[in-house]
């Protein structure tokens, strides 16, 4: 059985005072850890005091990005190892916005789930097709060459770690959800390229997520699907009672 994990990602999004009221409304009412996992995914300049806020409850705190090298010259960065110095548990990796704004390519998304790997952090993975690319009936391999890139030379244990996150580009913020028909289907997809990539063993254990345009109205009917284990969720994720409704229905 593969426990569910509920990511907020707010993007960039809220001044600190609305982020550190955020988690003192829901720091308490989260399910239980081992329920689900429910996760802040915060801009950087808020991490380590939310950390501090979410610290002996069953909220987690994650980053949105960070660099795959350990320091140095990397004006603007933030290396793995600052990140778990600060506490943070989660960091999502290769999201579309960074893959299409900010230039990030299936190479460094790799890099940095190793980098991640190696600081203890765990990886949120984005992948997902565009619009275009679905209707040329190229959603699958896209997604499958994806996959197979940002898990490359992963041990098998790490790639049962790994979190994925399915993520269609043309369902991100724009209030169209895939059905939760197609994107089990997508999910059940990744599951079988990880199979035949590392084994059952690993097919088995790691979690996939559904992102995009998810909100308290569909989480359940895409919670409910065999191969979703959870859901990486940014519009709807950004008010207290609504994150709450959707932790809820990660149980
Ligand atoms: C997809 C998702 C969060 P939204 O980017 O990662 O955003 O739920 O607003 O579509």
């Amino acid at each position: 059985m593969r426990k569910q994990v509920i990511a907020g990602n707010w993007k960039m999004n809220k001044l600190m005072g609305e982020a550190t009221q955020f988690v003192d409304d829901v720091k308490g009412q989260v399910p239980s850890y081992d329920q689900v996992e429910s996760v802040v995914v915060a801009p950087f300049p808020y991490l380590p005091t939310l950390v501090q806020q979410a610290e002996g409850t069953d909220l987690k705190i994650g980053a949105q990005n960070m660099h795959f090298e350990e320091s140095g010259a990397f004006t603007g960065e933030v290396s793995p190892e600052m990140l778990k110095d600060l506490g943070v548990t989660y960091v999502v990796l290769g999201h579309s916005e960074r893959r299409e704004m900010f230039a990030e390519t299936d190479e460094t998304v790799n890099k940095k789930t190793h980098a991640a790997f190696k600081h203890n952090l765990v990886p949120i993975v984005c992948v997902g097709e565009t619009d275009e690319q679905r209707e040329n009936g190229e959603a699958e391999s896209v997604v499958e060459t994806q996959v197979k890139a940002a898990l490359k030379d992963l041990t098998n244990e790490q790639v049962k770690d790994v979190i994925i996150a399915y993520e269609p580009i043309w369902a991100i913020g724009t209030g169209k959800t895939a059905t939760a028909e197609d994107a089990n289907a997508m999910c059940a997809s990744i599951r079988k390229v990880v199979n035949e990539f590392a084994g059952s063993e690993p097919a088995e254990a790691i979690r996939i997520q559904y992102g995009g345009s998810v909100k308290p109205a569909n989480v359940d009917e895409l919670m409910s699907q065999s191969d979703i284990d959870g859901a990486l969720v940014g519009g709807a994720s950004l008010q207290p009672d609504s994150f709450l409704s959707l932790v809820e229905a990660g149980k």
